[in-house]
């Protein structure tokens, strides 16, 4: 067996034992590595940093997904920034009310090696008659796409660096609140609160959000792979406020079957730590 390590923060590290490496490439955006393990199964990561693996991804796929749409059952249109993977509009395309599913993803060669080696995220993603697959910078897209065209946006993006960067940016919440309708709601990958490096970027986000839109709540999932365990999503919205609108027996009754997100757990997820709701207010 080898290891995988991941430096957490200077001086953390976390490892994972692989039996293989199955696939190692530098794409003009990122450096591409899958690896084969037991305890995770398949996991690949993006310039050094786990981002899906087999045993965890519920976890992440549930937690973006599902609040927004026990929020507002009737989403129809929904703009997927980054997801590469797949696993993020594997959850969406489950709703039978969804029309229209974009995926802007800027690393073409996330999707297609997804598709080779983690179907548990990628299969029939692009098979389903609602997906566009738009392959290029999210932040591009949404600065092209007309104004009040979505119902939702999943920024499933990796950090604030290298390419992830412009969607931590002012520019692209304006340009995603501009592009969702009276409903809209946007959902983002809003780092961890617990290593400084994170949550710092955490910090940052929850700055430039709040100061654009109406309703800026942030929730917390536990994901064992990113580092430290303990992370966010953030859920914006133009006018939705993810307690007072979200309704759980309409959710129950569509009658999806989640291993993670339950409508107690919808409402438990909001209510923040001590620390992580003083960092947050203190911006
Ligand atoms: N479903 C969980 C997987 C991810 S991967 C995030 C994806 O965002 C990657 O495929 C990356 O290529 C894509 N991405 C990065 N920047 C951009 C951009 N500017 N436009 C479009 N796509 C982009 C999320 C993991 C989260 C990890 C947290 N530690």
């Amino acid at each position: 067996m080898s290891w995988y390590t991941e430096q957490w923060s200077e001086d953390c590290k976390f490892s994972v034992g692989y039996e293989k490496h199955l696939h190692s490439e530098k794409s003009p955006f990122q450096q591409i590595d899958f690896y084969e393990g037991k305890e995770f199964g398949t996991f690949f990561t993006l310039d050094g940093l786990m981002m899906v693996n087999e045993k965890d991804e519920f976890i992440y796929h549930d937690m973006i997904v599902h609040p927004a749409f026990a929020t507002n059952p009737d989403i129809k249109k929904v703009l997927v920034i980054g997801g590469g993977d797949g696993g993020t509009a594997r959850e969406v395309l489950r709703y039978p009310g969804v029309e229209h599913v974009v995926l802007a993803e800027i690393d073409e060669q996330v999707f297609r090696l997804c598709q080779q080696y983690l179907p548990i995220t990628a299969a029939g993603v692009e098979e389903d008659a609602r997906m566009e697959l738009a392959f290029g910078d999210g932040l591009a897209y949404v600065q092209n796409a007309p104004d009040a065209s979505f119902d939702l946006i999943l920024v499933d993006s990796t950090d604030p660096v290298s390419v992830g960067e412009g969607l931590f940016t002012t520019a692209f919440y304006k340009e995603c609140y501009r592009v969702l309708n009276d409903k809209g709601i946007l959902i983002n990958q809003h780092e961890s609160p617990y290593f400084s490096e994170y949550a710092e970027n955490m910090k940052k986000a929850r700055t430039k959000i709040k100061q654009i839109f109406p309703v800026a709540r942030v929730y917390q999932y536990h994901m064992p792979t990113y580092p430290s365990g303990h992370w966010l999503f953030g859920f914006a919205s133009k006018s939705l406020d993810p307690l007072k609108d979200a309704d759980a027996d309409v959710w129950n009754a569509i009658g999806l079957k989640t291993k993670y997100y339950n409508t107690d757990l919808h409402v438990g997820a909001f209510a923040l730590p001590t620390y992580v709701q003083e960092a947050l207010d203190s911006e």
